[in-house]
């Protein structure tokens, strides 16, 4: 009978413990957005305050608790037995409560002053990481060709970047360094700053509440509209991070991540020049060219810009060098090969190490974003197609031309080849 049940109780028991070891294999492998793993000061100090808490409550788990047992064993009732000790019945004992009253303030205290440092060393970037800051040690006054370049205006100040958020991807702009969109240089979807230096972000919003959380490295504050908010962030390990909206914003939040890129700062400065370049010219006759010219008569050219080719569109990201960038489409479609990417995470145990793009999943989510985002729109029932549902990519209603409003995209298999033929060119 017994044996009976205990092996019912397996049959149960053992299912569950592999789903639970299975659970804790897949989180090693995929503590890509850990507030547990502190790679910064800002987050580390976010991760000490938890820590606190976590301790204070341990103890207060077990005092509680062990006097609840402790009361529950020693003044149970025994059958038979009335010579257990009753507890009398008191009116208030004024010692124990004033002990009580002391003890929760006290750990009210305990868990304030931590609080309230954090709230104050995490609000602006702290005087002392300052200094380390200075862009001049990194950026050179003067580029290669000798023309001026931004690091003079910016002498002893601290790097700035400007994250605009947007349904549903965020974009970077650099102010000091000349990267913003007014410039025709806007970095979407992809965060990069030097490893060790202190970093102000302003946070901004061009339509709803957005939310800024890379959990590695500091999280999180709102980007609301009309309103400016900041905080700052600091990197001091190396890799490839991965942030996310933690605001809900409609339709697409889910979809809405970001990546940063801690690099070394001549890594960075190389970057930049990077960014600032224009789109090269596309060969003649080839499919790219074809390519250029349906981005004009698509209309994509209308909401995105390519510096060197096209410069009227700045609803969409900036697109001059999409072709680098390890994610598309805020980040949701992963340019790399993803099992190459998580054998060398479960190799180095190094959640932040990324392997480079791959040209041909590029061109694949390339076709594949192209190919459905311009077709649906939630109106014609055909929106789960998309890859991020209800999308702002051929949302023309902002333009408000009501022949385009009406429109729904269509691409032969042809054009979306040459688009992306085209797009890959953007390096
Ligand atoms: C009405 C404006 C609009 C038009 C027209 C438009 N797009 Fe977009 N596009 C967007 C927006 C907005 C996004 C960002 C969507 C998101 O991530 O949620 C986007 C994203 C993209 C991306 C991904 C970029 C990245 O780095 O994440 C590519 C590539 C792209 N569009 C190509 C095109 C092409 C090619 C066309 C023409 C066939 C086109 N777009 C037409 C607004 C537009
Ligand atoms: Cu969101």
């Amino acid at each position: 009978m017994i044996s009976r049940l205990l092996n019912r109780a397996l049959f149960v028991v053992v299912p569950f413990l592999g789903l639970l070891l299975s659970a804790c294999s897949r989180a090693e492998r995929e503590v890509r957005q850990s507030t547990l793993d502190p790679k910064g000061p800002v987050a580390q100090m976010q991760y000490d305050v938890f820590m606190d808490t976590v301790y204070l409550v341990l103890v207060l788990f077990a005092v509680v608790g062990g006097l609840l047992v402790y009361a529950v064993i020693r003044y149970r009732a025994r059958p038979g037995d009335d010579t257990a000790p009753k507890l009398e019945e008191g009116h208030g004992n004024p010692l124990v409560e004033i002990g009580l009253i002391t003890a929760s303030i006290a750990s009210l205290v305990f868990i304030a002053i931590p609080t309230l440092s954090a709230i104050w060393y995490t609000d602006d970037v702290p005087a002392e990481a300052v200094p380390t800051s200075k862009l001049s040690a990194w950026y050179s006054r003067v580029d290669a060709n000798g023309k001026e370049n931004y690091a003079k205006a910016v002498e002893d100040q601290v790097l700035e970047v400007d994250v605009i958020g947007k349904q549903w991807w965020f974009r970077f702009e650099y102010p000091q360094l000349g990267l913003t969109s007014d410039a025709k240089h806007s970095v979407p979807n992809e965060l990069y700053i030097p490893r060790g230096k202190a970093v102000r972000i302003n946070l901004r919003s061009e339509d709803v509440i957005h939310s800024f959380w890379l959990p590695k490295i500091a999280g999180k504050v709102d980007l609301m509209p009309g309103r400016k908010n900041h905080m700052w962030i600091q990197a001091d390990q190396l890799g490839h991070y991965y942030g996310q909206c933690a605001e809900f914003c409609g339709d697409s939040h889910a979809y809405m991540l970001f990546r940063c890129q801690v690099v070394e700062p001549e890594e960075f400065a190389k970057w930049v020049q990077a960014q600032k370049a224009e789109a090269a010219p596309v060969a003649v006759g080839t499919k790219a060219e074809k390519g250029k010219a349906l981005f004009a008569a698509k209309t994509c050219a209308m909401c995105h810009n390519i510096s060197g080719h096209y410069g009227a569109g700045n609803f969409g990201p900036d697109l001059t060098h999409v072709a680098s960038r390890k994610s598309l489409a805020g980040a949701w479609l992963d340019n790399r090969d993803t099992k190459a990417q998580l054998a060398l995470e479960l190799q180095e145990k190094n959640t932040e190490a990324s392997t480079p793009v791959d040209a041909a999943k590029l061109k694949a989510n390339l076709i594949k974003w192209i190919g459905s985002s311009g077709t649906s729109h939630a109106d014609n029932g055909a929106a789960t197609k998309d890859v991020k549902p209800g999308n702002r990519m051929h949302y023309y209603k902002m333009f408000n031309v009501v022949s385009l409003n009406e429109s729904k995209q269509q691409f032969t298999a042809e054009e979306l080849d040459c688009l992306a033929e085209y797009l890959l060119t953007l390096k």
